[in-house]
């Protein structure tokens, strides 16, 4: 078998396993990005990550196709002299390789920094939830916004139930230690921190049951400390907010 035959059935081979796995839309589908991001926070956040992986991914292949080539292609032979012909500098290459990679991270910079806001800032007309972090639980105040829920805990303490398409911003405290409010499909982390308020929002697109969990190791309790956020329509969440006692 010749080296180009065998570099050919390597390749097909390589191919052959790698391929599939890259174009099935599970393995495609949040593999290195935020699950079913469910409203605008958390598709910034998907956002971001797909086009610094994207960019990166463009990079491996290109260096590591290039490196791999050049393995291949210069290898040692007999009868060919082992050191390749010897070169000093080229301007042309250094300016090259220092100013491609500043121009790709400004990019990618100025892209995070463009889709920031909508990860940080609440909507003025937000619902205000007041979140209680404390050894093992979170629990839940709706304050402003918040019709007749307003000053009223959930129905279960621990599922906090807002309507759909509606800003919701949380208002985070910690009674304890730190711990940190996390729903990936819905937005960003945020510490919970003793003596401090820290904010997050989120707004849910859509109805549904959305699962998180507290991100902040805060004792032995913390595997167990959960969250659940029940979405509901806004004719269900008129009918919730009025039975609530
Ligand atoms: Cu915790």
């Amino acid at each position: 078998m010749t080296v180009a035959h065998r570099l050919r059935t390597l390749v097909a081979a390589v191919t052959a396993v790698v391929a599939p796995l890259m174009l099935a839309p599970a393995a495609l589908a949040d593999t290195a990005t935020p699950e079913n991001p469910a409203g605008p926070a958390s598709h910034a956040i998907d956002d971001i990550y797909r086009a610094v992986i994207g960019t990166t991914m463009v990079i491996f292949i290109l260096v590591g196709g290039w490196l791999v080539y050049s393995a291949i292609r210069f290898r040692a032979r007999p009868g060919r002299p082992i050191d390749p012909p010897q070169m000093h500098g080229s301007s042309r290459l250094e300016w090259g390789w220092t100013i491609v990679p500043v121009l790709i991270l400004v990019g990618l910079a100025g892209y995070t920094f463009h889709k920031l806001p909508d990860v940080k800032n609440a909507p003025s007309d937000s619902m205000v939830v007041s979140v209680l972090a404390q050894q093992f639980q979170f629990s839940y105040t709706y304050g402003g916004n918040s019709g007749a829920a307003q000053g009223k805990t959930p129905s279960t303490a621990t599922t906090l139930v807002v309507p759909e398409n509606t800003p919701v911003k949380l208002e985070v405290h910690a009674k304890d230690v730190a711990h940190d409010w996390w729903v990936p499909a819905l937005g960003p982390k945020v510490d919970a921190i003793p003596g401090q308020t820290t904010t997050t929002w989120f707004r849910a697109d859509h109805t549904g049951t959305f699962h998180g969990q507290c991100s902040e190791f805060c004792g032995v309790g913390h595997a167990t400390m959960a969250i659940t956020v029940k979405v509901v329509s806004a004719s269900d969440w008129r009918t919730y907010a009025g039975g609530l006692k």
